[in-house]
């Protein structure tokens, strides 16, 4: 008889870690307290972009408590002034030449306590002779635009980057034989992952041993650790990252931040360990942001409303360092994805990319490394489109989608599609919705003045990078890892080179290994994120931790029970080939009588082994994935408009989401509620936004708006499973769909709502104030 073994796959369990979590025993960043521990502030720059004059520091270094004033200048004699970027550009770590955005790094002040820090940071006096501020792409080409990267030798102006893909020739041939080509412009505006916890870390440099321990708030501990080991010259066995508890990460706990580098170089020099820990209005001006990317998208499409072409242009706004986090090949991130679940023949993609004199960053928020501005891009160019031509959205995409037999798809841009079935998706969604009923209704509202529209995105994500010989990040190659060791009483730990901030790794992870060797998942603890302990990985960011760490969990499970049977053909006296596996336990073919738990293998590992066979029950695992994992779904959002105030209110939102198969489909939902109260947020209220001075307006959670419960809509969810064929499991990555997909299925909504009066965009964030002037624009009043 099958024992029931708690915690299997598609079981919904509680998760593991939120025990400590609700009870606020969590253990974050700042709740670290070192003894002798010092506290560091940051002096920053409140110009957009200024030459540094002087930095007087005397007042300051006076001041009750303080250790240390750091500087630019006393930086560049440790030639620290200036720090790589996961780009491959330079970035200042303390400013020495020029400030060139508002809220950069300027100086820092090591003292007793943290207040004592802020007051002597304070006295700092500098002066500046501030330049002409660059805020735009257009801005940065305009001529006589200000030269923000004049330190770089050779560079002439605020370029950065040209990147093409695609079929130039073919794309052209193709548009000039369409029935029709519709026209996308839209901004994608620049916005913030905004973690409830912000950066930080402590610097803990042993004098004596010269062992550098570094907590930090870090989605990518390891990677982090070798960027050190490269940037200081310490050995790198000397270098101890711990990421602890992370109050989430979105995206913005990727990148390396001035503040790590200057606490480890106080650290070191100071000889105490070192706590540095951002406060939001840091957080929000000066950490990683969200895309800023201006496109222009072309579709051409023949008179049966096939699609022929697609065309897109992008100006991407990079901020005043080129520290977008993407794999080194892909200057525009997975912008590739553009042709969505669309099977279109041909594309071709030009990007730019530009200075600013703005923060820079680039690939945070659950984005896939740019996947959410090409999803937003088709999907809202989709619609439009069908708009145009009088054509239903639902049956426009249906008659373009790839379909299920296409799979494995080769994309126009050259990538392959693992699987999907994208007609089911939206059937599933459209039934939910009720559609056919709804836009009945939507009719006859409209004809009573009301203003009112359904919204559907059916987007393709790409999740789960590598493999290695693609994707990679400064060259080190983005597989990932598991490390398992089974007790002698058959309990278990599982380390990761991933690391959660939230998602549920303690749990979903502990799942696959029940899945796999029938351990209850109470008995696998997961561990992740100190680089002395768990095996090398490249962390958990673009949805990846499931897709690659979780496929290696699987495969460490498999090797290890390939061990448990030839222990259990010893315990059973029966041959390898003899013995049946049954989740939990192996057990002689046709006596089922005759078994070994995986528990009593365990205790014989260490107790009762085969003559010659090496002690223990553990083993490690780096996977390096064969191709990506391409989660899909179809979005649905009903709103309603008043004329009167431009306010647009939800009134049904259906997300039907295709992950392959659901390791924890509690947890699944959980990720897809998060994403699309985010993906809620970025339609309809945040914006990081910039005067003409380059003034970060955003910089506060009074001007950036995140959605609560309250101005969020009522999620209705559905699901289809289409497995990946390449993972051991079937399993895709989730963590990001909701937002990548949600944004383009809001907006649409409105620009369906308001298309009877000719209104084809409106860039987000959606406020009515936009609204209400697009609809007087054209000539609508009450
Ligand atoms: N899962 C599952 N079955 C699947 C896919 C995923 O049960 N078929 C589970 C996973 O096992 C995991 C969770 O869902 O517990 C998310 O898994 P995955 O899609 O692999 O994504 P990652 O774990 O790699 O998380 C990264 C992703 C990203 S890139 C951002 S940004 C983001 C997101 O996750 N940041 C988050 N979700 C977040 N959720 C929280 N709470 N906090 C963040 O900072
Ligand atoms: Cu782009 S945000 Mo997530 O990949 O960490």
């Amino acid at each position: 008889m099958a024992v029931l073994i708690h915690g299997r796959i598609g079981e919904s369990i509680k998760r593991k870690e939120d025990g400590r979590f609700l009870r606020g025993k969590g253990n974050y960043l700042d709740d670290f307290v070192l003894p002798d521990m010092l506290h560091m502030a940051i002096l920053r720059s409140p110009h957009a972009h200024a030459r540094i004059k002087s930095v007087d520091t005397t007042a300051a270094s006076a001041m009750p408590g303080v250790i240390a004033v750091v500087t630019g200048e006393l930086m560049a004699q440790h030639k620290l002034a200036w720090m790589p970027t996961l780009s491959g550009d330079t970035q200042a770590v303390l400013a020495t030449d020029k400030v060139r955005f508002q809220g950069q790094e300027v100086a820092a002040v090591v003292a007793e306590t943290k207040y004592q820090a802020e007051d002597a940071r304070d006295a700092i006096v500098v002066e500046y002779e501030i330049l002409p501020a660059v805020i735009s792409p257009d801005g940065a080409k305009a001529a006589g635009a200000a030269l923000i990267r004049d330190e770089k030798e050779g560079q002439k102006d605020n370029h950065i980057y040209h990147w093409e893909s695609g079929d130039k020739a073919k794309t052209q041939a193709a548009f000039a034989k369409a029935h029709k080509v519709v026209r996308l412009q839209t901004f994608y505006p620049r916005c913030h992952p905004a973690p409830l916890e912000t950066c930080g870390c402590i610097a803990d440099v042993n004098g004596a041993t010269g062992k550098a321990t570094i907590y930090m708030t870090s989605q990518a501990p390891h990677a982090i650790r070798t960027v050190f080991a490269l940037v200081t010259g310490l050995p790198e066995q000397q270098i101890r990252i711990i990421s602890p508890d992370i109050g989430g990460g979105f995206g913005n706990k990727v990148p390396v931040y001035p503040g790590y580098v200057v606490a480890t170089a106080a650290s070191l020099l100071i000889g105490r360990p070192v706590k540095w820990v951002e406060d939001r209005t840091e957080n929000l001006i000066s950490t990683g942001f969200a895309r800023d990317f201006h496109m222009t998208g072309d579709l051409a499409v023949d008179d049966k409303g096939k699609m022929l072409a697609l065309r897109v242009h992008l100006d991407s706004d990079n901020g005043a360092f080129f520290a977008d986090a993407q794999p080194s090949k892909f200057k525009a991130g997975l912008f590739h994805i553009v042709t969505g679940s669309y099977d279109i023949p041909t594309a071709h993609v030009t990007a730019d990319g530009y200075y600013t004199n703005k923060a820079p960053g680039g690939v945070a928020f659950r984005c896939s490394f740019r996947v959410t501005e090409a999803s937003y891009l088709i999907e809202r160019l989709v619609t439009n489109a069908a708009i145009e031509l009088g054509i239903d959205q639902a049956e426009f995409r249906k008659k373009n989608f790839i379909k299920p037999e296409q799979f494995p798809y080769h994309s126009a841009t050259g990538w392959v599609y693992d699987s999907g079935d994208y007609p089911k998706a939206m059937d599933v969604a459209l039934e939910k919705l009720g559609y056919t009923e709804l836009r009945k209704d939507v009719e006859a509202r409209r004809k009573k003045g009301e203003v009112t529209g359904i919204g559907i995105a059916s987007f393709t994500e790409v999740v789960g990078a590598g493999h290695g010989a693609e994707f990679d990040i400064l060259g080190l190659r983005m597989f990932d890892s598991a490390e398992l060791r089974i007790h002698p009483t058959g309990k278990a730990m599982l380390r990761m080179g991933t690391k959660s901030q939230g998602q549920g790794h303690e749990t979903t992870f502990a799942q696959i290994v029940t899945e796999e060797l029938g351990i209850p998942a109470a008995d696998v603890a997961v561990e992740e994120g100190d680089t002395d302990t768990a095996p090398y990985g490249l962390g958990t960011y673009a949805s990846r931790s499931t897709p690659v760490a979780g496929a290696a969990t699987a495969m460490v499970s498999r090797k290890i029970r390939e061990k448990a049977r030839k222990i259990a053909s010893h315990l059973l006296e029966a041959a390898e080939e003899d013995l049946e596996w049954e989740v939990g336990k192996f057990y002689v073919k046709g006596s089922p009588d005759r078994s070994k738990t995986i528990q009593d293998i365990a205790f014989a590992a260490y107790t009762n082994l085969p003559v010659g066979m090496e002690a223990g029950l553990e083993g490690v695992h780096y996977y390096d994935p064969p191709n990506m994992t391409y989660p899909f779904g179809t979005y649905a959002v009903v709103v309603d408009v008043d004329k009167g105030t431009g306010q647009v209110k939800v009134r049904r939102m259906v997300a039907v989401d295709d992950c392959g198969v659901r390791i924890n489909p509690m947890i699944v939902e959980g990720q897809i509620h998060g994403g699309l109260t985010e993906g809620f947020g970025i339609a309809f209220m945040e914006l990081i936004t910039f005067d003409s001075e380059g003034n970060c307006i955003g910089s506060n959670f009074m001007d950036y708006l995140l959605p609560t419960a309250w101005e969020t809509p009522k999620f209705e969810l559905g699901e289809t499973v289409t497995p990946s064929p390449h993972h051991p499991l079937g399993a895709k990555g989730v963590g990001e769909s909701a937002t990548v997909g949600s944004p383009a299925a809001y907006v649409n909504a409105v620009i369906d709502a308001l298309s009877p009066y000719g209104i084809t965009n409106i860039d987000m964030p959606i406020g009515p104030d936009k609204v209400w002037a697009a609809l007087r624009s054209k000539g609508v009043t009450e």
